[in-house]
């Protein structure tokens, strides 16, 4: 496929654009990115699901040929097209580790993003997103329709926080969550520059995501950020924009063997809060129940069903089976006693 053929279509305010657009960049993918509902944002074709980011492929004759949602399917359809300064470790093994981390990003940390923008008790960040949302389609904006868009926007998206779990209740499992994920990159970071090495994984663009906003747009997640882990700040400044970055070939990834602790704390951190999540949505789908419950950290969390994490979950699962034997086992021994260990055992164990 010839490098002009993507656009990416998506807002600044939305981890997963950004998450994307980092990666189009890492990756040389040449790409137009259009913001949604701005002036360039024509003719473009529906995606299924009316969310952003939309990957936008261009036909033979340079007109658009299909659109698709969902920036882990995006990033795997990306892989399959273009070649070089890929995302997926050569280990199998380590592969498969990346994988869990970004779906740990993009399903949980995303919880602790939405928390930090809308929930009551940041009128600062609610007024900020309120503010800054209306305008990224159009910052020649008349202020009245500006105005009208702020109150609608934070109505909508301040009743919307018991869906994604930021609730009065969940308020400490998610603010926790947060400060120990900033304490475990902060030491990882003293010592590598991405979480599998020497180049970026799924996972460092997932959880970049989410960071992108909960760093550089909430007031109160940067202030916390800023103190618990400046390493991490930076990380995320370079994850944006790793266009230079230079990777020889397919060198620079850890492999199963040589796994630092830090990877060890954040399969744990994982293991605590993603994990029993994931397992508790998945099963209160199954049996069709109002709520997921769970513990994370011994603290009873709560929230609706969500029908898509069921999805991811099967997604980690289909992966994990995709790994031979050995792998699987190996995959087993690295993540015993981290509380992911629910995420790839067999129903029957
Ligand atoms: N699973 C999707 C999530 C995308 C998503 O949820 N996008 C949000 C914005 S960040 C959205 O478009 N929401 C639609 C809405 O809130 O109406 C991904 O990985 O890209």
């Amino acid at each position: 496929m010839n490098s002009s053929q993507i656009t990416l279509v998506g807002a600044y305010g939305s981890p997963y654009s950004m998450k994307m657009r980092a990666v189009l960049r890492y990756r040389h993918i040449a790409h137009r990115w259009i913001v949604r509902n701005s002036s360039q944002d024509r003719g473009l074709p529906e995606p299924p699901v009316a969310i952003i980011p939309v990957l936008v492929f261009h036909g033979e004759d340079g007109g658009y040929s299909d659109a698709m949602v969902d920036s882990s399917p995006q990033i795997m359809r990306l892989e399959g097209v273009y070649q070089g300064r890929s995302l997926l470790p050569t280990d199998p093994v380590v592969a498969f580790l990346d994988h869990l981390i970004e779906d740990y990003g993009d399903e949980w940390v995303t919880k602790i993003m939405y928390h930090y923008r809308w929930h009551h008790l940041y009128p600062d960040a609610i007024g900020k997103a309120g503010n800054m949302l209306p305008l990224m389609s159009n910052n020649q904006m008349d202020p009245d329709q500006h105005h009208q868009m702020k109150a609608f926007i934070i109505d909508r998206q301040t009743n919307r926080t018991a869906l994604v779990g930021s609730t009065e209740q969940n308020r400490p499992v998610i603010e926790e969550s947060f400060i120990r994920l900033l304490g475990i990159m902060e030491k990882h970071l003293t010592d590598h520059q991405f979480l599998l090495g020497d180049r970026p994984g799924r996972g460092d663009f997932g959880i970049f995501g989410q960071c992108s906003q909960l760093f550089f747009w909430e007031p109160d997640s940067a202030l916390l950020a800023a103190s618990h882990s400046p390493r991490s700040i930076i990380w995320a400044y370079q994850v944006d924009d790793l266009s230079s970055h230079d990777v020889g070939g397919d060198q620079g990834w850890l492999t199963r063997q040589n796994l630092p602790t830090t990877l060890h704390d954040l399969l744990c951190e994982i293991g605590q809060t993603y994990a029993p999540f994931m397992v508790a949505n998945d099963r209160a789908l199954a049996s069709k129940e109002e709520e997921v419950i769970c513990s994370i950290q011994g603290a009873e969390y709560r929230q609706a069903p969500f029908p898509y994490q069921r999805k991811c979950l099967m997604w980690l699962r289909e992966s994990f089976a995709d790994l031979s034997t050995e792998d699987q086992e190996s995959v087993k021994q690295l993540l015993d006693g981290t509380g992911c260990e629910v995420l790839v055992a067999d129903e029957r164990d």
